[in-house]
């Protein structure tokens, strides 16, 4: 008698794993999912490197120039008390910063264009976590 409902169980908690491992389906990176999402690249030697500040609730500066093709080393310091990331979906960068914490990566974007790099934790972006970035050839 026991046996079936420990499969149940056992069945159970493997679901709920694997709905928090998957979190929303939107789009937009949201609640526990977060986390997982990371994609940073290793920061390249010679590159052009700029620092951008995170704040609650902004980044400093607001623009960021690159040149299309080559690599940039971005390190975001985050300033604030919440967790904040950085995002340019077009370079394929998505990269958590810890409050108090500050992180690198290189960033490519390959054509030239107005793009915009994000804080993608819920609300940041529409508060402002948005920079303007230029790519020129
Ligand atoms: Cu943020």
């Amino acid at each position: 008698m026991p046996r079936p409902r420990h499969v149940i169980a056992v069945f159970a908690a493997v679901m709920a794993l694997a709905s928090a491992a998957c979190g929303g389906s939107s789009g937009d990176h949201a609640g526990d999912d977060h986390a997982t999402l990371e994609s940073v690249n290793e920061p390249v030697d010679g590159a052009e490197e700029v620092t951008i500040t995170a704040a609650d609730i902004d980044y400093r500066p607001e623009r960021l120039e690159l040149k299309a093709g080559e690599p940039t080393n971005v390190t975001v310091v985050n300033e604030g008390e919440s967790l904040h990331d950085f995002t340019l979906k077009e370079a394929d960068v998505h990269m958590n910063v810890d409050p108090g914490d500050e992180a690198t990566t290189s960033v490519v974007v390959d054509s030239a264009g107005q793009f915009k790099a994000i804080c993608s934790v819920p609300g940041h972006a529409d508060a402002g976590m948005v920079v303007q970035v230029s790519v020129t050839q």
